[in-house]
């Protein structure tokens, strides 16, 4: 099944490229000699037309093709994840959250003490631990200052090793929800109060930040981010499939970090943040795809609810506010989705 949606996606970008060219190329004949022969012609008719035109009888019968292989794609998965037990109503309500916040950062030396007092302030956090990631700036100290317990890296192995080393001691604490958050004060302790109360029907609840009244003027979505995001959202929404639902879970965006997950929940998962052979964090700049993906495979009841988002403070550390910094990260998420 996983082929099948692999190849659905390649055919489409193909035969989306395909079509495209085909009509821009016939945009020029249709300007000068007229939609009319194309459509009637002079002496044959449009089928006609069809049957002996060079490119567009094939690109046809492909896109029809496609389209019923899609339609077999959707009704394969008319049963998928239906399982009563793990994935209709579950009421299972927190009455006492204690939570321990992880936050990985790398030269958020602007951002971090607002980051850290924010979540250390708000009634539910007993912890915050942030995860330096070999940082060159004083990240590390100022973290300490305001009360995070401070993991330092030896060695900057990417973003997505310090969440698992986070996760991982998180998960000693006597939390019974862990958070992530971004340390580049983007994000609010208070959306908390919105999230925890999700985790009685469920086991993860993330972030999206596509609702633009809860986006703060000058924050980082910009018309790249907002579309890119949405649709591989889509895609891996998409992937799990379902002819009922739309699918197991409703996605909109990728990238949010700002999630909270029941401790039992994440001791499913955290064993298979870091490959143990190589040392490294699975999913490397795709982690957050990488965390929903794998909950989702591992049958983890995942919700998605609107979040703020706050401007950021100090300087992007992806320089995904760049557009070809944007394009290549859309390109190695897109490249995760397709392969996980
Ligand atoms: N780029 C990068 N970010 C890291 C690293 N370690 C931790 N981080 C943190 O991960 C987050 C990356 O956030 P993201 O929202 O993807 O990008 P940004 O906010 O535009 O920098 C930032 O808050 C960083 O502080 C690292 O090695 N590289
Ligand atoms: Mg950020």
């Amino acid at each position: 099944m996983k082929k099948f949606f692999f190849l659905l996606v390649i055919t489409f970008g193909i035969l989306f490229v395909a079509n495209i060219t085909w009509i821009v190329l016939n945009l020029y004949s249709w300007a000068t000699v007229g939609i009319d022969i194309v459509l009637s012609g002079s002496e044959s008719g449009l089928f006609e037309n069809i049957y002996y035109s060079l490119y567009f009888k094939w690109i046809i019968f492909a896109d029809i093709l496609w389209i019923i292989s899609l339609i077999v794609f959707m009704l394969q998965r008319k049963h998928f994840k239906t399982d009563p037990a793990q994935h209709f109503l579950k009421y299972n309500p927190i009455n006492s959250p204690r939570l321990c916040v992880t936050i990985a950062a790398y030269n958020e030396q602007d951002s971090i003490e607002k980051t850290v007092k924010d979540f250390i302030k708000h009634r539910d956090v007993e912890s915050v631990i942030v995860v330096d990631n070999k940082s060159m700036d004083d990240t590390a100290l100022l973290a300490e200052k305001c009360g995070a317990k401070v993991i330092r890296q030896e060695k900057n192995r990417g973003f997505a090793h310090s969440y698992a080393i986070g996760l991982k001691e998180a998960l000693k604490t006597d939390a019974n929800i862990i958070a992530t958050a971004e340390a580049d004060g983007t994000n609010n302790a208070y959306d908390l109060d919105k999230m925890i109360p999700y985790l009685s029907n469920c086991d993860m609840v993330v972030g999206t930040r596509q609702v633009q009244i809860f986006t703060q003027k000058g924050n980082q979505n910009s018309i790249m981010h907002v579309w890119g995001n949405y649709w591989l959202a889509k895609l891996i929404q998409f992937k799990y499939f379902s002819l009922h639902h739309f699918g197991i879970i409703n996605l909109t965006d990728v990238g949010c970090l700002f999630r909270v997950i029941k401790k039992e929940s994440l001791e499913k998962l955290t064993d298979q943040f870091i490959d143990h052979k190589t040392g490294d964090a699975i999913g490397g700049p795709a982690f957050p795809l990488y965390l929903t993906m794998r909950s989702i495979e591992k049958n983890l009841r995942i919700v998605e609810v609107p979040l703020t988002f706050n401007k950021r403070l100090g300087q992007s550390k992806t320089r995904s506010d760049e557009k070809i910094s944007g394009i290549k990260y859309g390109l190695i998420f897109l490249k995760f989705i397709l392969r996980y």
